[in-house]
């Protein structure tokens, strides 16, 4: 990582799905010793604290338009954009903790207008590109990358007022193995790069995260990390809310993060969906920061 002046930034937000406890996320992450990590590896860390995230009031009707707690979601996205934005043009590097993937909305609003041709690794069971016309539950959690693409409610899409945020070309999917309908057909029409299990399993992670380098090397001007712990199997990482069985193993996960540190390509990174009241004594949280001492070039684990 040549940025070697970090910012953490927690969001508490558990509200782009349904299940209660994901708002624990960064507290659990923080636990699992990300501070004493980094800085272990010579960087200059500052935490940011949390995002404020608002409670829908109580009885209060959710769904609308199928987008459960829409104005709550985009509210704590348009904060989380303003501070990653700040960030960046501080010169310092954000790793953004979740908190559901909802939050990806924010981080890449802020993140996208200093690049030109921003690349996003999408590490995760779900495709992530539902919109509230495809989405079989109106969780929000299962929309941001279309988001970024553009697709969806105006409150999403144009946060810090401009959009899209990402183009197709510039996405790479890693790990899927739970896509929907309307997710595999925007992938076909838009042409995004995807990984699945089948994939890895037939080329090896090693193979896949060389020639997602290559293709990503070539077309961006910085690379966003978005890494969904759900991506991984379950039996690694149980602390997720919508865990799909046959992921990436813990040792695959770490291969492709060295070997992403390596490139120093990655210019921000976001580690979403860790769940403390689903998880077996913080095992996921402790993965998670796992990984991201990885993704920092740590060596010898
Ligand atoms: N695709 C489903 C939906 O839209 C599930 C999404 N769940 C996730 N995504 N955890 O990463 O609701
Ligand atoms: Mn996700
Ligand atoms: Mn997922
Ligand atoms: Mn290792």
């Amino acid at each position: 990582m040549n940025n070697k002046r970090v910012s953490i930034i927690g969001v508490p937000m558990d509200l782009g799905q349904n299940r209660r406890g994901v708002d624990m996320g960064p507290s659990a992450i923080r636990y699992a010793g990300v501070l004493e990590t980094l800085e272990a590896l010579n960087f200059q860390i500052e935490d940011l604290g949390d995002i404020k995230i608002s409670r829908p009031s109580r009885g209060a009707e959710q769904l609308q338009d199928n987008l459960r707690n829409l104005s709550q979601v985009a509210e704590g996205n348009e904060l989380l954009a303003k501070q990653v934005d700040e960030t960046i043009t501080a010169g310092r590097f954000p790793l953004v903790l979740g908190g559901d993937h909802s939050i990806a909305i924010g981080s890449l609003a802020g993140i996208a207008k200093h690049y030109e041709n921003l690349g996003v690794i999408w590490y995760d069971a779900h495709g992530d590109l539902n919109t509230a016309d495809t989405s079989p539950s109106g969780n929000i959690h299962g929309m941001p990358l279309a988001v970024n693409l553009g697709l969806g409610h105006e409150r999403l899409t144009n946060i810090l007022g401009y959009q899209p945020k990402i183009k197709p070309e510039n996405i790479v999917i890693i790990g899927a193995r739970s896509l929907d309908e309307g997710e595999k057909e925007l992938i076909r029409e838009k042409g995004i790069k995807v990984y699945t299990m089948h994939e890895v399993d037939r080329i090896g992670m090693s193979a896949v995260i060389s020639e997602v380098i290559d293709y990503l090397k070539e077309r961006t001007d910085g690379v966003h990390l978005s890494l969904d712990l759900d991506g991984l199997d379950p039996g690694d990482a149980p602390g997720v809310g919508t865990p799909v069985i046959g992921g990436l193993s813990y040792r695959e996960s770490h291969l492709a993060m060295e070997m992403l540190a390596e490139t120093d390509m990655i210019t921000s990174a976001e580690f979403v969906e860790v769940n403390p009241i689903l998880d077996e004594k913080n095992k996921t949280a402790v993965i998670a920061v796992g990984l991201m001492g990885s993704l920092f070039g740590e060596k010898l684990k």
